[in-house]
């Protein structure tokens, strides 16, 4: 069977010294890697059991991940900013017989009764580096990536080692990705643009990453303008990229010179709108190309390197991923222009969510297509432009996947709350921002818009914190009960602050 990390699943690994991850002055040859994510084997597979990786932008994560899937067992990404009850949570759902950490990070309670396996990436590999291994089945699950929905906590998308195989090679495909690829990226590592496009990509290829540890823009100029080829970013980071553009000054030419020389400048995980695609454009003269994925499917269209880059749209159908357009009613929307929910069937699809048969039978049609519940039109050439998204309780915001449901039930266990909603608003950095609307329990002394955003961090995760809260008598309701959202902008009083 064809190894998932061919690079470092041969006996020849790194055998030319060639560099597979970068981190700041941290840098790991391919032979580097496979020893010391060989030396954690036995200790992984000893643990009986799926793995945590506490998963700092970090080498250190590389190498757990790369460890956990050279020894077939999946690995866990964890958020290390995720709040005491969203962790308690994946933690008691994953049940996993391990976490894999640095040795100075610090792991929250919710982990304290988890066994801990250090990674380190300084010093000797360990008696046991670099034994060859035997690729697992392809539906072996690769990874388990929390991911949320409308209503209720994240649910653990479990991505067998067929998928992440299959999606990576159609971007070979699509992109001419070979192993002189050098790609650079800010992204975290626990979500599957970061990981599996972001680290698993170059490392199957036999090409590098280097990544920035944090986003921003003279990071980014640095390493493009020494040798890296690729960019890969969420919309919030080319917008910042075309902000930093406009700048005057040396910092501006030299990012435009960087950009201009890179061979692939790639945007995904959300909409880039049009506007930042034109200024990135009319000050480098380069065309960023988007890709749409999904967790729960890995990539499904993408603009081909040698195709054209037609801003505002995702591009075509990547390699073996098939696609439809279905209206409401189910049947086929195949009229020219037609809008339709994105349905896919591929061999980029995962096996189903953690213990959750209903939710993965839901996700499916009957004749087996998965529902993406992003609306769509296709171009007579195939091309898929995103129009929106079924569900309004679904946020993207900076690239994160946020559900109203999960920031509203935060919100109503904070007392100074009696009822709450919450909705996506247009956000020019972030697409979209998340906007708390609060009815007080005490109208007089109503908690202030930090104190909610605070509570929400911890509770859940600092990116699902409301950026704005707006304080009212009562929330619209119809004759149901139902609290209507869209009429959620009308005679709202806004509260900045404590
Ligand atoms: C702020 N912070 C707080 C609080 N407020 N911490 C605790 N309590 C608070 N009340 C901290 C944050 O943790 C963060 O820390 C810092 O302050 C800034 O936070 P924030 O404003 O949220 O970050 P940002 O600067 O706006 O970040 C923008 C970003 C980020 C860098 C673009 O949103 C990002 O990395 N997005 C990528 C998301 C992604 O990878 N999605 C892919 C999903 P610190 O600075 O220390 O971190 S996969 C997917 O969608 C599919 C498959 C696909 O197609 O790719
Ligand atoms: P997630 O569940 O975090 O993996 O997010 C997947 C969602 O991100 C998709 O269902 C889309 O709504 C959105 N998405 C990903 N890439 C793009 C893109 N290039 N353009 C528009 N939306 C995108």
């Amino acid at each position: 069977m064809t190894p998932l990390l061919p690079a470092l699943q041969s006996p020849l690994a790194g055998a030319d010294g060639r560099e597979a991850v970068r981190f700041g002055e941290l840098s790991l040859s391919y032979a580097r890697l496979a020893a010391l994510a060989g030396s954690l084997g036995p200790r992984i597979a000893g643990a009986g059991g799926r793995i945590a990786v506490w998963a700092t932008p970090s080498a250190e994560t590389v190498v757990a991940v790369v460890a956990a899937l050279l020894a077939g067992v999946p690995a866990v990404p964890l958020n290390p900013k995720t709040g005491a009850r969203e962790l308690a949570h994946i933690v008691g759902d994953s049940a996993p017989a391990a976490v894999l950490a640095g040795p100075d990070d610090t792991l929250p309670p919710a982990l304290a009764a988890v066994p801990r396996i250090d990674v380190l990436v300084d010093g000797d590999a360990g008696p046991t580096a670099a034994d060859v291994c035997g690729e697992p089945g392809p539906e072996t699950a690769a990874l388990i990536v929390y991911t949320s929905g409308t209503t209720g906590p994240p649910k653990g998308a479990i991505l067998p080692r067929r998928a992440v195989a299959a999606s990576l090679d159609a971007l070979e495909d699509a992109w001419g990705w070979t192993g002189d690829d050098v790609l650079v990226h800010a992204l975290p590592l626990f979500h599957v643009h970061g990981l599996v496009l972001g680290v698993l990509g170059p490392l199957r290829r036999g090409g590098s990453v280097r990544h920035l540890g944090r986003f921003s823009p003279e990071g980014v100029t640095r390493e493009l303008a020494s040798g890296g080829t690729m960019l890969f970013g969420v919309p919030t980071m080319y917008h910042r990229l075309a902000e930093a553009l406009q700048e005057a000054g040396d910092a501006g030419v030299a990012l435009a010179g960087a950009l201009a020389g890179a061979r692939l400048l790639v945007s995904g995980s959300a909409a880039l709108p049009v506007h930042d695609h034109e200024r990135i454009h009319a000050a480098t003269g380069r065309r960023v190309i988007e890709r749409y994925g999904m967790t729960e499917t890995l990539m499904n269209t993408g603009v081909r390197a040698d195709g054209l880059p037609r801003p505002g749209t995702v591009g075509p159908p990547l390699a073996g991923v098939e696609l439809r357009l279905v209206e409401e009613d189910g049947s086929a929307a195949t009229a020219p222009g037609a809008i339709g929910e994105i349905q896919v069937r591929g061999p980029n699809l995962f096996s189903g969510y953690l213990g959750r048969p209903d939710a993965t039978a839901a996700a499916y049609t009957e004749d087996g297509w998965f529902r993406t519940g992003d609306v769509a039109t296709v171009a007579p050439d195939g091309y898929v432009t995103i129009v929106g998204r079924k569900a309004t309780d679904l946020i993207k915001s900076g690239g994160y996947k946020i559900g109203a449901g999960e920031i509203e039930n935060a919100l109503l266990d904070h007392p100074g709350v009696r009822e709450a909603a919450v909705t996506g608003e247009p956000d020019a950095d972030l697409g979209e921002r998340v906007v708390a609307w609060v009815v007080p329990s005490h109208p007089d002394s109503p908690p202030g818009e930090a104190e909610l955003a605070d509570h929400v961090a911890e509770l859940l995760s600092p990116h699902k914190r409301p950026r704005t809260v707006h304080y009212l008598d009562a929330l619209p309701r119809n004759d149901l009960g139902k609290i209507m959202k869209r009429a959620l902008t009308a005679g709202a009083r806004q509260v900045r602050g404590d």
